[in-house]
């Protein structure tokens, strides 16, 4: 069976890009369908699309929006290589840097000059972004000389704002009400602008912060450890059991050493990023603003006037550029913004055993 897709690189992530109405709508044949396109379960997912990691196994499924306030509604799904599992548990904002090409692509909604704003309702989090994409003469333009690290090259720049993200999964910026938690005798703060991150010092389980992911990967004690803070943060967080999620993060800090604010290794949940995710830089930035907090005591410099705060991660930088308001240890977040690139690798049918999708 075929089904309508486009291949996009958005951000630092890969994925494949449905129409809504191009899935079918009960959840469980939906996520066959997923499952089957992706070649999952199977840690190569050598039988389908996917690339075998978390990054390179992701689902956006676009339709135009019935609300006044988007042009276009974005539901993420991460697929799990090695698991027989599609969780839209957290959004993802590199594969939102996608979707307003993607729109545009499909024509489902016109460009509007040289730079078209996408207003996009993010249903995962239930919450507004709006990306300015290049469209000279009416096309997407892909070409640039924009580079994010993580990367190669460089590309046309899509600037996204986000009004509404903190406390999005988990009801508030500090879900558990404190800046600083004790989990296991170890000081962790919880922080949800956009993305749920347990935060801690990687010198808390042992480490620098500085090792490469896969040696961090490699280092079981320290992934067991992780993951039991994981797990006995989610009810904290007001996640719940999250077991089977794949919130909340966990992201082990370090002093910056390259001039940026704070250095970053992240665990998304199971495997090491390479980079960061873009709600998980922009949460770790939030919580190096946040007094008390332990990314607060290890954050380094200040913020530059234009409210930029660099976080130091495996393959270089990701920039967030932020405008928080603190009263008395109260913190509110007025303004979030950060600059992504995304290029439409591949458009066609992707190809399902019809026997995932009996009634189609
Ligand atoms: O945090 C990885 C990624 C992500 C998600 C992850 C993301 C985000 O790099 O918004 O972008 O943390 O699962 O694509």
């Amino acid at each position: 069976m075929a089904i309508r897709c486009s291949v996009i690189r958005g951000g630092t992530s890969k994925g494949l890009y449905f129409h809504a109405g191009d899935l079918p709508t009960d959840r469980s044949t939906r996520d066959a369908v997923l499952l089957a396109a992706m070649g999952s379960p199977d840690p190569r997912e050598i039988d389908g699309m996917g690339g075998g990691h978390p990054l390179t196994s992701k689902v956006a499924v676009i339709r135009p929006s019935q609300r006044d306030d988007a042009d276009v509604d974005y539901l993420f799904l991460q697929v799990w290589p090695e698991r027989a599992e599609v969780s839209d548990s957290q959004n993802c904002g590199n594969l939102l840097a996608g979707v307003g090409p993607f729109a545009l692509e499909e024509g489902m909604i016109a460009a509007t000059g040289d730079t078209t704003n996408v207003r996009i309702w993010m249903e995962n989090t239930q919450s507004l972004a709006v990306a300015s994409v290049q469209t000279p003469l009416g096309r997407v333009r892909y070409d640039g000389a924009t580079h994010i690290d993580g990367v190669p090259g460089t590309h046309a720049p899509i600037a996204i704002e986000f009004l509404d993200v903190a406390g999005s999964s988990c009801g508030a910026l500090l879900p558990t009400g404190h800046a600083v938690d004790v989990i296991e005798g170890i000081r962790v703060t919880c922080i949800d602008n956009g993305m749920p991150v347990v935060c801690l010092k990687a010198e808390e389980v042992g480490l620098s912060g500085y090792e490469e992911p896969l040696a961090i990967e490699n280092n079981r004690e320290v992934c067991e450890l992780v993951e039991r803070l994981r797990l006995a943060a989610g009810p904290l967080m007001n996640l719940g059991d999250v077991s089977a999620a794949t919130v909340p993060k966990v992201c082990l800090l370090a002093p910056a050493r390259h001039g940026g604010i704070i250095s970053t290794r992240t665990f998304i949940p199971k495997r090491v990023h390479d980079a960061i995710g873009v709600f998980g830089a922009v949460s770790v930035a939030t919580a190096c603003l946040v007094p008390g907090s332990v990314a607060f005591e290890l954050a380094d410099g200040e913020v530059n006037d234009h409210g930029v705060l660099d976080v130091e991660h495996p393959t270089g930088y990701f920039s967030v550029t932020l405008d928080v308001t603190v009263n008395a240890g109260d913190v509110v977040v007025n303004y979030a913004a950060l600059l992504r690139t995304a290029r439409l690798l591949m458009r066609g049918d992707v190809f399902v055993p019809s026997a995932v999708w009996p009634d189609a």
